[in-house]
């Protein structure tokens, strides 16, 4: 065997032992959702194909042609037993595109399909495209609502930064072909938008997130929710803030909604981030609520403070201090696969069950958003225990 031959069998076993790494459950002391102990898909995770020319006349020194930055903020879904998630693979070219990671069991043995996922482009093409929830919709098909951004063609000569963020609009029966529909229209900018899986009196909704620019959520008030008549022609007309932001939370600069919600006995159980600033920038950390079986727009629980927060190594990356979430599958037992990532780098899985999310939303006591608020609801919590028998 040649040197050239030597070193791409090296590249491809450390890549099998990479991808075919058991993981594992890590301890966690609050009984609410257990973590992995490895990262589920990392820019590691990527063929090698993807990225080296293996051919020795062409790359003679077997360098890596085509960097990958980054595998983040993943759309995900159970399809033929299989736990699938649309990667956000950013390249060293700071572009995103979308790519379905395969597992047999949801925590690890994650494996892009060969081929990135081609997506069309709508009438104006974007120049990045990223963020997909996944919503396989009683209509039949699955729907892939992302983020698209273009340049700012209004923005003085000389700022290529600024930017516009739309809600583009795909869908699929098998996450190979995508049938582009038109943009979603809006009043304001939108990002984070996701499509409800069923219809609410005869239409489809949305979880909007209206922002005043690229970056600032501004006058736009939290999450809101818009009936939609006809999903081709998609249009925001009248838009309700559902899931609002407060000042001295963990939402106040901005909130979004993450996957769609799962459908319980007990309500609709939602997942998002919330963003706060800092000294070192934004924080974004994860949160939960419920909204009515009757009405999905309606809140029914607020539990206060985050949900999950960045640890550890989560904390480090890209755009640190950061989790993110926009996939999750609730499996036939009740087991729910929590899939974020972490500070815009690496994506993760943390494992709960439908029962203790509803019950970690209806029992978590409320923001009371003032510090007597809430000294008044540790004291309860307290006074209750103290009463109490234990041992
Ligand atoms: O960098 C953190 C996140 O910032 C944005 O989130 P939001 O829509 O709330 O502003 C998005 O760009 C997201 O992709 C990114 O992870």
């Amino acid at each position: 065997m040649s040197q050239f031959e030597e070193k791409v069998k090296a590249l491809f076993a450390d890549y099998e032992a990479l991808v075919t790494r058991k993981n594992e459950p890590v301890e966690e002391t609050n009984g609410v959702y257990v973590r992995y102990k490895y990262p589920v898909v990392t820019a590691a995770h990527t063929p090698v194909f993807w990225r080296y020319d293996l051919d020795e006349k062409t790359n003679p020194y077997l360098m890596e042609r085509i960097g990958m930055n980054a595998t983040l903020n993943s759309g995900a879904i159970k399809l033929n037993g299989k736990y699938l998630l649309v990667v956000r693979v950013e390249g060293a070219d700071r572009k995103s595109f979308f790519a379905v990671a395969e597992s047999p069991n949801g925590v690890d043995n994650f494996r892009f399909w060969d081929y990135p996922v081609t997506m069309p482009d709508d009438v104006v093409p974007a120049t990045n495209i990223y963020d997909m929830r996944l919503t396989a919709h009683e209509d039949g098909w699955i729907y892939g609502i992302f983020c698209a951004e273009r340049h700012d063609e209004s923005a003085p000569a000389g700022d290529l930064s600024s930017a516009t963020a739309t809600a583009a609009i795909a869908r699929t029966k098998d996450l190979k072909t995508w049938e582009r529909l038109p943009d979603l229209k809006s009043k304001s900018q939108q990002r984070n938008v996701v499509l409800h899986p069923e219809f609410v009196d005869g239409k489809y909704a949305l979880y909007t997130r209206p922002q005043d620019g690229f970056i600032d959520a501004g006058s736009g008030g939290g999450i809101g929710w818009a009936l939609v008549d006809d999903i081709t022609h998609a249009e925001v007309k009248e838009e309700k803030i559902i899931d609002f932001r407060y000042y001295h939370t963990i939402k106040e600069v901005k909130n979004g909604e993450g996957p769609h919600p799962i459908k319980t006995p007990k309500g609709w159980l939602h997942l998002a981030h919330g963003v706060r600033g800092c000294a070192s920038g934004l924080r974004y950390v994860l949160y939960m609520y419920m909204t009515s079986l009757e009405d999905p727009g309606r809140l029914i629980a607020s539990p206060g403070g985050y949900f999950m927060a960045p640890e550890g190594e989560e904390r480090v990356g890209d755009v640190s201090n950061v989790l993110f979430t926009n996939g999750w599958i609730a499996d036939e037992d009740g087991t729910v696969y929590i899939y974020y990532a972490s500070s815009d780098t690496r994506m993760h899985v943390a494992v709960s069950t439908v029962d203790r999310l509803v019950d970690y939303c209806m029992n978590t006591p409320q923001d009371g958003l003032t510090t007597t608020a809430s000294v008044e609801t540790l004291k309860r919590q307290i006074d209750k225990n103290l009463g109490l028998e234990i041992g």
